[in-house]
């Protein structure tokens, strides 16, 4: 009688034990499931390379990828990887109609996940201005590498240059747009 109970005991804690060892199992398997998860996640958070030559852009404030802290740094190749785009207009600081080549500003937005209601554009010396976001989505504003052919340098207006397509829409034949035309563009500030 007290050895069958005995076995029942024995029977019962090695149930108990296995159920142990098969709970710690899965939460071992949640566990690394979850790890796995995490690392899927920061994977995707961090798809924007590292640039290997030298930064021609910085983006920084409110955007989904970065590359260096909470900045996404964009060398030249970075930069031309991003759907090209070209963009005929005459400009208040040069004769006659010229063709620009770039980048939409709404592709370099979206590659950096921004979101926000303004984008703050620093230049080279210092000039600073806002920008309201839905410039972006209302215009392809260009951020111009070339202008008829040739690179931009940063004697002349480059190497990166916010254009707008000033003879295609009359609103943008305005003062208060030709402000935002920043050349010697190095910064972005999404807030
Ligand atoms: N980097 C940079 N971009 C700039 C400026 C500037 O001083 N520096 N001036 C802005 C202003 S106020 C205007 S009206 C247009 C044209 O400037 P400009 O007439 O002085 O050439 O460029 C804009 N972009
Ligand atoms: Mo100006």
């Amino acid at each position: 009688m007290s050895s069958v109970c005995m076995r029942k005991v024995r029977a019962l804690k090695g149930n108990g034990n296995r159920s142990v060892l098969r709970r710690l199992f899965h939460s071992v398997t949640l566990f690394l499931a979850a790890l796995l998860a995490l690392g899927a996640v920061s994977a995707a958070a961090s798809d924007l390379p590292d640039p290997t030559g030298e930064v021609l852009l910085t983006v920084t404030g409110n955007i989904g990828q970065t590359n260096d802290g909470d900045r996404a740094l964009f060398d030249r190749a970075m930069l031309e990887n991003l759907p090209r785009q070209t963009l005929e207009t005459r400009t208040v600081v040069t004769d006659g109609v010229k063709t620009f080549d770039g980048f939409l500003m709404r592709d370099l937005l979206a590659r950096v996940e921004a979101e926000g209601e303004t984008v703050t554009a620093s230049a080279l010396n210092d000039y600073v201005i806002e920008i309201p976001m839905e410039d972006f989505q209302d215009f392809d504003v260009l951020v111009a590498t070339q202008m008829d052919g040739e690179r931009l340098s940063p004697r002349d207006k480059g190497p990166l240059w916010i254009v707008y397509p000033r003879d295609d829409h009359e609103a943008l034949q305005d003062i208060r747009y030709d402000y935002r035309w920043v050349w010697q563009l190095i910064q972005l500030d999404i807030e």
